[in-house]
């Protein structure tokens, strides 16, 4: 899938906006335009009248300019990415829970383990490297564990299958652990000695009699129970998610139940233990670690803690940083939508087709005053833009990504950027100088040596020269450190004590009715990756998987009368797609389910703005559809 890097389709100069229509210019035309309108926006509706989006695609050296200009040059932290429309209620809950948002323990623990309970992942399809892993644990005689509304490809591996109904995982794991309490499985030593606030989780949970919380999940109580003892059973285990778990109203208290889960049971803090979200892009870890996040600067350094306004002004030579925590993603919107944000830069990201209920993303993208997008192609969201910067794909820069289990990897620049592409955070850097700051920092090199890994203590002992071969995993705090290969050892968390957070269950905001029957949850699959800018471009891939498909039961297929292959009207309160049914067993009676990855019949024409309350993450995997034969 790498012939995109290659396609005649890459941008390979800059574009401005005239009259209508996106024409090259020259890089000094498009820099000064971008600077002076900046300039312009802040000194007549001040620096929070502009946002900026960056990307998780792209090196952490990116990320890391982005915000900074953002910070110390414009002085807003409106500054967000798409880890917002995934994980963030990881590093919300997880922060809560131990101290710190990021996966527990490591890869190579995964082929190790004797017990592993997969929840809410489609592991096979959008993690298939993890995915491999725990196959061939299973072959090695691990016990699997999956609970997932869909019969989806991991599931084909378990030895239990738990169909738990979308929505419903607070209410089942709160059933597992009133089970788990009431036969005396829980582990008594390591709640006494490593955690806070059992009491009170055991209050809670006692409110989750196994026949409440299994009919809540639609499975049978003894389903539940054996659930819970077979967990009970092997020690340690380990607890993976992903999607299924974050993206729902209740996002962090499902990431809350996790952790809740697994301290109960002692599991935290060991190899082939922990809490283990696959993060979603291949920099999506490193893109929240620079702090391309409204409320931390790099290495989660809170931006309302003045101590640490103070350490980065010092080094960034700034008199003043803002104290106020910014907008996230939906807030910018909404800024958008009032006409208190004036201009929003994107920084790789496709927001038209992956942001719930296009249309309105669509107004919103059409209605600011000045949008800027990096990209390294046109797509449907630089479409909007007054300009468009060229960049560099990862190919064609060094740098570094760092992945899910907080493994920093050296990136090295194999081919030329195509026409006059340039790195991202060249452009970062050229408009803060424009705008009156000399960064000195010139390459990737010297922009993690020199500040990322000065800044953030956790990064203090990772430097370039070290990152030769595997990388190392964060925390690494100093040059003489190995890195960190399974967190919260010893019996110390990161903030010290786990902390038990009781966590209620409540349903998705948009439930069926009688207008609109079904349920509508969305994903991924195999061969394409998210909007298809890149994937699309690689002819193989078009061939496996060429257009959107609603997979549908058997049941709801014949209610309708429509086979495999035959088209289907799927509608919302957000509006409609036709696309064809693909007749499943992997999927329940009463469930559609779609992918986001072609323009046509995108399920996000369909899916519901609504937002978890603490990470402000779309409710993806929930909104209600009826079904109609085309
Ligand atoms: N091929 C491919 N790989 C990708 C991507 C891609 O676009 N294509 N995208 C990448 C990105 S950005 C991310 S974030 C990751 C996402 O990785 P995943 O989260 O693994 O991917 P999804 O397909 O969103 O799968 C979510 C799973 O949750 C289940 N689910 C839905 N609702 C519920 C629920 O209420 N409870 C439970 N327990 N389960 C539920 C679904 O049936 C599905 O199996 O994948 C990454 N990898
Ligand atoms: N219905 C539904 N919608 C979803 C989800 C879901 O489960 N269901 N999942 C959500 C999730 S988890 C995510 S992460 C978001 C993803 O949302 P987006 O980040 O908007 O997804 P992409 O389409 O991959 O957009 C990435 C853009 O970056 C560009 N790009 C790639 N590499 C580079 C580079 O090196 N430099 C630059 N400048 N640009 C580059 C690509 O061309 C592309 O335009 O989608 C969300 N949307
Ligand atoms: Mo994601």
């Amino acid at each position: 899938g790498y012939d995109f890097i290659h396609s005649p389709e890459r941008l390979t100069t800059p574009l401005i906006m005239k009259d209508g229509r996106q024409v090259p210019a020259s890089w000094d035309e498009a820099l000064d335009l971008v600077a002076n309108k900046l300039m312009e926006i802040k000194t007549q509706h001040g620096p929070d009248a502009l946002a900026g989006i960056s990307c998780a695609r792209s090196i952490n050296e990116d990320s890391y300019n982005m915000q900074k200009l953002f910070r110390a040059v414009i002085g807003t932290n409106n500054i967000d990415h798409c880890a917002r429309t995934c994980h963030a209620p990881t590093v919300a809950g997880l922060a809560m829970a131990f101290g710190s948002g990021a996966m527990t323990n490591s890869f190579a623990d995964f082929e190790k383990a004797k017990l592993i309970f997969v929840i809410g992942s489609n592991t096979t399809e959008a993690h298939p490297v993890a995915g491999a892993y725990i196959k061939r644990a299973v072959l090695q005689g691990a016990e699997l564990i999956v609970c997932d509304p869909r019969f989806n490809g991991i599931a084909e591996h378990a030895h239990l299958y738990v169909p738990i109904k979308v929505g419903s995982d607070v209410a089942f794991i709160n059933g597992l652990m009133h089970v788990i309490i009431k036969e005396g499985l829980h582990d008594r030593d390591y709640i006494a000695n490593c955690t806070t606030g059992f009491e009170a989780l055991k209050a809670k949970v006692a409110e989750y009699p196994p026949e409440r919380a299994a009919a809540i999940a639609g499975i049978s109580p003894e389903m539940l129970i054996d659930t819970a003892r077979r967990l009970a059973r092997v020690k340690p285990a380990m607890l993976v998610y992903t999607l299924g778990i974050t993206e729902h109203t209740c996002g962090v208290n499902n990431v809350l139940s996790t952790a809740n889960l697994q301290m109960l049971l002692g599991n935290v803090g060991f190899e082939c233990g922990g809490v283990n979200p696959l993060r979603g892009q291949n920099n999506v870890q490193g893109a929240c670690d620079m702090g391309a996040l409204p409320n931390v600067f790099t290495g989660y350094q809170k931006v309302t803690d003045p101590a640490a306004r103070e350490k980065f002004q010092k080094a960034w030579g700034v008199e003043k940083l803002p104290d106020q925590v910014g907008l996230m993603i939906p807030g910018m919107f909404e800024g958008i939508e009032k006409g208190t944000i004036k201009g929003l830069w994107v920084f790789g990201e496709n927001l038209a087709n992956t942001e719930p209920d296009i249309r309105h993303v669509e107004h919103c993208l059409e209605k600011v005053d000045f949008l800027v997008c990096n990209d390294i192609f046109n797509t449907e969201t630089t479409r909007f833009a007054d300009v468009v910067f060229p960049a560099a794909a990862w190919s064609e820069d060094d740098g570094t990504f760092t992945n899910s289990e907080r493994r920093v990897n050296r990136v090295r620049k194999a081919v030329e950027a195509p026409g006059e592409a340039k790195p991202n955070w060249w452009v970062f850097r050229e408009i803060a100088k424009r705008l009156g700051q000399e960064w000195a920092s010139a390459s990737g090199q010297e922009i993690w040596d020199n500040e990322v890994s000065e800044l953030a203590p956790a990064l203090k002992g990772i430097k370039y020269r070290r990152l030769e071969n595997d990388g190392l995993q964060w925390p690494c705090p100093s040059e003489d450190h190995p890195g960190t290969v399974c967190m919260h050892t010893g019996g110390k968390f990161t903030c010290g004590l786990g902390v038990f957070n009781p966590v209620d269950w409540t349903p998705p905001a948009e439930v069926p009715d009688a207008e609109y029957p079904l349920v509508l949850s969305t994903g991924r699959r195999l061969y394409h990756y998210r909007t298809r800018t890149q994937t699309g471009r690689c002819e193989g891939l078009n061939d496996l998987l060429g257009e959107e498909t609603a997979d549908i039961s058997f049941a709801d297929a014949s209610a309708i009368g429509v086979a495999d292959g035959e088209k289907v009207r799927v509608s919302s309160r957000r509006g409609q797609v036709v696309v064809k049914a693909r007749v499943t067993r992997q999927v329940p009676q009463g469930l559609v389910w779609m992918a986001f990855h072609f323009r046509e019949g995108n399920a996000n024409w369909l899916t519901n703005p609504v937002y978890d309350p603490i990470s402000q993450t779309a409710e993806y995997k929930a909104c209600a559809v009826r079904l109609e034969k085309a």
